[in-house]
């Protein structure tokens, strides 16, 4: 069956080599986003996801907590943030921080807590470094994945040290892994147009090398679907293919869909349908092919087209999440978290086998408390 859909496919020579164990180069994933084969594009990628990963879609038990919205950035796409002196803006004390972790603790025994927030202009490195401890010390057996690329930089420049510094001062603290975010679309172009303010890719990237040398893992992202081109996306993903052979530090990569509303960009974005989404999918399996997992943030697809995209190469279904700012500010219309029993349903349901994981990728056996 796949055999014909390759042979009929306008991009069949490019599907063949890819199934192969090939590497596409640029110009073979700028094809793949202009063809309309996504039936075969899919196809291919679901053979590779299964080749990796199997029948399993991975989820985690965790709760996102965005400690600000308070950031000097202002990306165009960002309906997050917002100014210091702003009256609605926020910046939660670790006192209500760990309080937030600690009413979810009570009813569900997360696995990760995920922290995520603005560049405040303000607060010192012992913020960073204190909120780290407290939740370190409150919750030993909790992995903590907090801060994005681009806020370690913040951080750092805060605090007067090196990334390297600073980053061994956060792993000291309690900081597990980093998260995707930040790396929005790489090229300059795109960069200039949605977030003028944000380091640049090359910077994200290092901040990253420098993670991995520590040993410190992370996860990667892509934001799609306002201004780029499929060739500014296909750089993207060769980007990070190019430092995952250095490193091996990415433990996932995951595409995030732009929700235009209250943003800046709210005029200019295109929508992108169902179809490209999947193609995404399927493209990034494709070409990023030493990063073992493909993540759908089911928060941002939304959780029927999730279901489906783990068939068109997505293994990782994230998590729980209990509480979501980002997405939602921008019109996101999904739920803010899901229970267990709805992620091992809706896993179930898309044909897959849900697999409970630790936010590296360890297995957690079913049954464990
Ligand atoms: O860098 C901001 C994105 C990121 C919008 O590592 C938007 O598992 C869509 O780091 N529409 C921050 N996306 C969130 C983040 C993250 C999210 C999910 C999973 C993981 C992970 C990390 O959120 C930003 C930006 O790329 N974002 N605004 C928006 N309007
Ligand atoms: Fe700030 Fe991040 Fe929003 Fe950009 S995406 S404005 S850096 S919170």
């Amino acid at each position: 069956m796949i055999d014909l859909m390759i042979e009929k496919s306008d991009v069949g020579d490019i599907l063949r080599r890819a199934l192969d164990g090939e590497r596409l180069g640029v110009e073979d994933g700028v094809r793949l986003f202009e063809s309309n084969d996504v039936a075969a594009i899919g196809a291919v990628a679901n053979q590779i996801r299964t080749r990796i990963n199997g029948d399993r879609a991975y989820y985690v038990i965790n709760r996102h907590i965005n400690y600000t919205d308070i950031c000097q950035n202002r990306c165009r796409f960002c309906a997050f943030s917002r100014s210091e002196g702003d009256p609605n803006a926020y910046a939660m004390s670790i006192d209500e921080i760990i309080h937030r972790a600690q009413t979810q603790w009570q009813s569900i025994k997360f696995t990760e807590l995920h922290l995520v927030g603005g560049l405040h202009p303000t607060l010192p490195l012992s913020y960073y470094t204190d909120m780290l401890s407290a939740l370190n010390q409150r919750f030993p057996t909790v992995h903590i994945q907090a801060f994005t690329a681009v806020e370690i930089a913040h951080i750092a420049k805060i605090g007067g040290l090196s990334i390297k510094e600073t980053l061994i001062e956060l792993r000291d603290a309690g900081l597990g892994s980093i998260p995707g975010g930040g790396a929005e679309v790489f090229s300059p172009r795109v960069r200039s147009i949605v977030c003028p303010e944000k380091m640049l890719g090359e910077k994200w990237l290092d901040v990253m090398r420098q993670a991995h040398e520590l040993g410190i893992k992370s996860n990667s992202t892509m934001l799609y679907g306002h201004v780029e081109t499929y060739r500014e996306r296909v750089e993207h993903m060769v980007a990070l293919r190019k430092l995952q052979d250095e490193t091996g530090g990415f433990m996932t990569f995951i595409p995030l869909k732009f929700h235009a509303a209250n943003t800046d960009l709210s005029q200019l974005a295109s929508p992108i349908s169902s179809t490209e989404d999947l193609k995404l999918y399927s493209v990034s399996r494709l070409m990023v092919d030493n990063i073992e997992h493909v993540k759908v943030f089911w928060i941002m697809l939304g959780l029927k087209l999730a279901q489906v995209a783990l068939s068109f190469g997505a293994d990782d279904f994230d998590g729980t999440v209990v509480e979501e700012k980002i997405t939602h500010r921008a019109g996101a219309s999904t739920p803010q978290g899901l229970t267990v029993s709805d992620i091992k349903r809706l896993i179930e349901e898309s044909g897959h086998r849900p697999v409970e994981r630790d936010t590296v990728y360890n297995l957690i056996p079913a049954g464990t408390p």
